[in-house]
Order: C-alpha cells, then sequence, then structure tokens
C-alpha cells in the first residue's frame, strides 16, 4: 500500500506533465527546470530503494554544474561516494519515465530486483547549486523521501563534492571525517595549515599567496569563503563572480574558459597574477593567468595532473616506501601532456573514456592513482594498502633517514587535502597551491614544464549523434564505416596533428578535437574533420 501511495502523491503534488523522454546519463539527468519536479520526486523514491539496496545512507545533489542557470539536474550518489552503477541509471531512467499509473509497477520491479529486506530502514541526505529552481525541487525530492518513508537530512546549499564527502563520511563512522559541513572545512584547511607550516620554505620569491578566483557566480563562492575563513590568511584570495543571480556560469566559469581560452568577464587581472575558475557546482577547477604580453595562458586539467603527479611521484621517491603511481586520462589531454609525463615524469599514463566514473575506476588500479579531465575535474585516489603503508612507515620513525621520515610526514598531511570522493574545485585550489608554494613557482614557471600543443574543440549537430560510435577510449570511430579511415587521411596531413569525434554524452551534438603544430593548423583540422561528421 506504501507504494501505491507514493504514486497517489506523485500524481497529486508531482505529476509527469509532459510526456518528454529523459535519460540518465554519465551526469545524472540535467536539462530545462521546469521539466524536473516529477523527476526529482521519483529521484527521491528510488534513493530510499537505493538506501535499502545498501543498507547504507545514499546521497542526491541537485544540480546542472556549468550549465545555463535555467537548467537544472539531479544525480545520485552511491554509499561509497561514487555514482551509481549502470543498471541503476537504468532503474532512474525507467522511472522518470513511467506514465503517473505506470510507477508502482516499476517501484516494485525495481524492489524485487535490488532489495532483500523491504522493511529495512532508508536514510538519505541531499544538497542543492544556488540556482532559483534548486529551492522547490529539493522540496520534491523531500516529498519522495519521505512518501517511501526514508530518513532524510537535507544539507541545503552544498558543492558537488562535498555532498560526495558527507556520504563517505556518514557511511563510515566518521572514519574519513566528520559528517557535517564544518568537518569538511576542518579536514581540508588543518591538512592545509600543518603542511604549510611543515614546508615552511626560505621566503618565496616566484610564488605569491596572491590568487583571484572566479566563482562562475554559484554556490563555489559562499564555500570558498567559508574555507578561507579557516585557513588563517595562507592564501590571499579575490573572489570574482561570486553569485550574482541569473548570472550563474554566463561567460564565467572552469567551462567557459576551458573552451573559450579566454578571461571571464567581469574580471580585472594584472600580468603574472595566479587566476583560477570554478565551475557551477564547484567539482571543477581551471587555472590561468595573463603573462607579460598580454597574452592568455590556461593551466588546464591536464596541467593540474602533471603538477599534482610529479610532486607525489617525487614525495614517494623520496620516502622509500614502494608505491606505484600513475595517472589517468582521457583522450582530451593535450598530446604534450602525455608526453611530459611518460617521457619526462616518467609516470605510466592510461587513458579511458570521458566521464569521471571511467577515471575514478582505473584511478583504482595504482596505489596512488591520479586521475584529471583536461576540463579541471580530478582527484588522487590512495588504496587502502598504500595508506596503510604511508601510515607505518610513519609510525616507524626512528629507521629513516630525516629525508625519508620528512617525505613519509608531507605524504600523510597531505593525503587529508585531497578530497578522494571525486574531483573538488576547492580541494584541487588547495592542492595546486601548496606544491606551487613548496617549489616556490610563478604560473609562468608551471606553465613551462610542457607547452600545450594547440587545439580546438567544435561541436557538430546531427541527426542522429549515436550513429557514431567509438572503440579505444573514444580515440578511433568504429561506425559509420569509413569516418576513422578519412579521419586517418586528414590527419597525415598536418604535423603533429591528432583528431577524434565522439557523441556528447550531456548535449546533442558530436564533439570534435583537434590538436597540431599550429593554431592555424588546430583550427583547420578540426574543421576539416567536422566536414566528415553529418
Ligand atoms: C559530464 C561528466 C564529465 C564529462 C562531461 C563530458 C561526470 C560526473 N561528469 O559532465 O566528467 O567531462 O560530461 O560531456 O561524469 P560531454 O559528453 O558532453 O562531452
Ligand atoms: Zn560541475
Amino acid at each position: 500500500a506504501l507504494l501505491e501511495r507514493a504514486a497517489a502523491t506523485g500524481l497529486e503534488k508531482h505529476p509527469r506533465k509532459l510526456n518528454i523522454q529523459i535519460k540518465y546519463g554519465t551526469a545524472g539527468f540535467r536539462t530545462i527546470a521546469n521539466q524536473l519536479d516529477h523527476v526529482i520526486y521519483r529521484m527521491g523514491l528510488l534513493a530510499v530503494i537505493a538506501s535499502k539496496s545498501r543498507k547504507a545512507t545514499i546521497g542526491v545533489m541537485i544540480t546542472a554544474s556549468h550549465n545555463p542557470e535555467e537548467d537544472n539536474g539531479v544525480k545520485l550518489v552511491d554509499c561509497h561516494g561514487e555514482m551509481m552503477p549502470a543498471i541503476w541509471e537504468k532503474y532512474a531512467t525507467q522511472l522518470a519515465n513511467a506514465g503517473d499509473d505506470e510507477i508502482v509497477g516499476v517501484l516494485r520491479n525495481i524492489l524485487s530486483a535490488e532489495v532483500k529486506n523491504p522493511d529495512v530502514s532508508a536514510k538519505v541526505i541531499y544538497g542543492k547549486d544556488t540556482r532559483p529552481s534548486s529551492v522547490p525541487l529539493a522540496q520534491s525530492l523531500q516529498d519522495g523521501i519521505v512518501a517511501l518513508e526514508g530518513e532524510y537530512h537535507d544539507f541545503g546549499l552544498l558543492s558537488t563534492p562535498q555532498l560526495h564527502y558527507l556520504v563517505v563520511c556518514t557511511n563510515t563512522n566518521g572514519a574519513y571525517g566528520q559528517p557535517t559541513e564544518e568537518g569538511y572545512y576542518n579536514k581540508l584547511s588543518h591538512a592545509f595549515q600543518a603542511l604549510s607550516k611543515q614546508q615552511e620554505p626560505t621566503p618565496c620569491k616566484n610564488y605569491s599567496r596572491r590568487l583571484y578566483v572566479d566563482a562562475a557566480n554559484g554556490v563555489g563562492a559562499p564555500k570558498l569563503r567559508s574555507l578561507l575563513s579557516h585557513l588563517g590568511g595562507l592564501l590571499d584570495v579575490q573572489v570574482f563572480n561570486d553569485g550574482s543571480e541569473g548570472r550563474l556560469n554566463y561567460q564565467c566559469g572552469a567551462d567557459y574558459v576551458k573552451v573559450q581560452q579566454k578571461l571571464p568577464v567581469d574580471m580585472k587581472v594584472e600580468a603574472g597574477i595566479r587566476c583560477a575558475s570554478f565551475d557551477g557546482d564547484a567539482d571543477r577547477i581551471v587555472y590561468y593567468y595573463i603573462d607579460q604580453d598580454g597574452k592568455f595562458n590556461l593551466l588546464d586539467g591536464d596541467k593540474i595532473a602533471t603538477l599534482v603527479a610529479g610532486y607525489l611521484q617525487e614525495l614517494v621517491a623520496r620516502s622509500g616506501i614502494n608505491l606505484n603511481l600513475g595517472l589517468v586520462q582521457t583522450a582530451y589531454a593535450n598530446g604534450s601532456s602525455t608526453e611530459y609525463i611518460t617521457d619526462t615524469l616518467k609516470v605510466p599514463v592510461a587513458c579511458v573514456p570521458t566521464g569521471v566514473k571511467h577515471l575514478h575506476h582505473k584511478a583504482q588500479d595504482f596505489d596512488i592513482g591520479v586521475y584529471f579531465e583536461a576540463n579541471g575535474h580530478g582527484t588522487v585516489l590512495f588504496s587502502d594498502d598504500a595508506l596503510k603503508r604511508i601510515a607505518d612507515s610513519a609510525g616507524k620513525n626512528s629507521s629513516l633517514t630525516s629525508d625519508e621520515k620528512q617525505a613519509v610526514k608531507h605524504l600523510s598531511t597531505v593525503i587529508d587535502v585531497i578530497n578522494q570522493t571525486v574531483g573538488d574545485a576547492l580541494s584541487d585550489m588547495l592542492l595546486v597551491e601548496i606544491i606551487l608554494r613548496t617549489r616556490d613557482w610563478s604560473p609562468s614557471d608551471w606553465n613551462k614544464q610542457y607547452i600545450d600543443l594547440p587545439n580546438r574543440q567544435l561541436k557538430v549537430k546531427v541527426k542522429d549523434r549515436n550513429v557514431i560510435s567509438t572503440t579505444d577510449a573514444e580515440r578511433k570511430v568504429v561506425t559509420p564505416d569509413g569516418l576513422q579511415a578519412a579521419i586517418d587521411t586528414i590527419v597525415t596531413g598536418y604535423t603533429k596533428g591528432r583528431s577524434f569525434v565522439r557523441p556528447s554524452g550531456t548535449e546533442d551534438v558530436v564533439r570534435v578535437y583537434a590538436e597540431a603544430d599550429t593554431q592555424v593548423n588546430a583550427d583547420k583540422l578540426a574543421k576539416e574533420v567536422g566536414n566528415k561528421v553529418y
């Protein structure tokens, strides 16, 4: 009778008004906000079932990340902080698209497939970004949770990575950190302050505490302020685009800066100042600066990944602990970054398809797995075994040389600066800052470690983007017949040419990526390849 009542509440308060099909993709459901009410009510129902299935707390985040303000979205976070497995994406899609009179049947199927004991209690925690539509949608979510008699905790405004952190803390009884927003700031900031003390360098000549942050007019702005208030002045941050209504992600934010390769609006920047942009839910970050010639220089996810991998690699080597470190990228990684990682850092690189879950999964193959998408989403994973061996080594202090001791200390402290549950703009920012400070690097010192190949991304509108299928981590087209051969032929005509196409998982377009020796050639290559796609 509970299921029938939940369906009746849905029909009465959150009916499915339009017969539009929607799909749970790599980033959950994402579309224009006014089509999401019934979807989010039903995700409340599904979250309760997921919680019963896992016998653990499930998270739900209401956000559309870097999409325009009028969009919104919803994503479930599984009990260990990761994305839901593919079968749950299917359940979510079925449930969202069911007619109001079909809900009971769908719910019953999911329950019978996934839940042994439907009477166990359920708990769902959730958060939302700053979109005006997130307020009523959070209420719809709550209605759904309550309809199936789940317990809930509303954390209010959160960044996406904060919610992931809270899910993990809740399900590990605080072993990962206190399951509160304050606990999040405490964990990160204590580690950052400790590391700063340990690494107290001779006064910095090139690194400056001064940092400009473009918060995309999103949730990153208030959350950054809270974090800064815990840092004891170690960073001198000026926040831009810090929350005007109607301007979320508008000509600003990590996605805009990465794709357009230019400064966000409303940011006055002097040459040499280190700048960073978050996206709308603060799970991505890219850095950049204007050089003495007035040229814009992007330090994207690839540059962050190589900075982080190089630093950790060095600490591991100095610590004397035998840990394998690897880096995970996607096909969007700049060819120069892959070459630099392989030839200079001598760190093994893996390439996987686009989407956080693929990167996260692959990174678990290493003792220390660094993963980053070029767009600025990434983090570092330490295996349980690696954590144990680092802790053991820190414990048997006396048998180590003083340099080993110091490296072990840094290594065990830096772990707590990192939000291992998912890519996190705030945590990644602290990590980058501590490394730059340790190295005493200006942004141009960082940038010159390797020179990016000029590149271009294009979108092509097609009738049906799903006729294009790919293999080899999206680097090769399988269908339609002949397309890959055509791309191969075009690419041969370019020095340092590389290009691939893939259907987008979040927009109704095919994406084209190209890089080559000059910007003119990269643009031309992208265009030529784009012309083959229709
Ligand atoms: C989603 C993915 C992101 C990926 C992007 C690619 C998650 C949580 N997010 O936002 O990792 O870079 O899609 O979008 O997996 P595209 O398929 O439209 O190129
Ligand atoms: Zn995001």
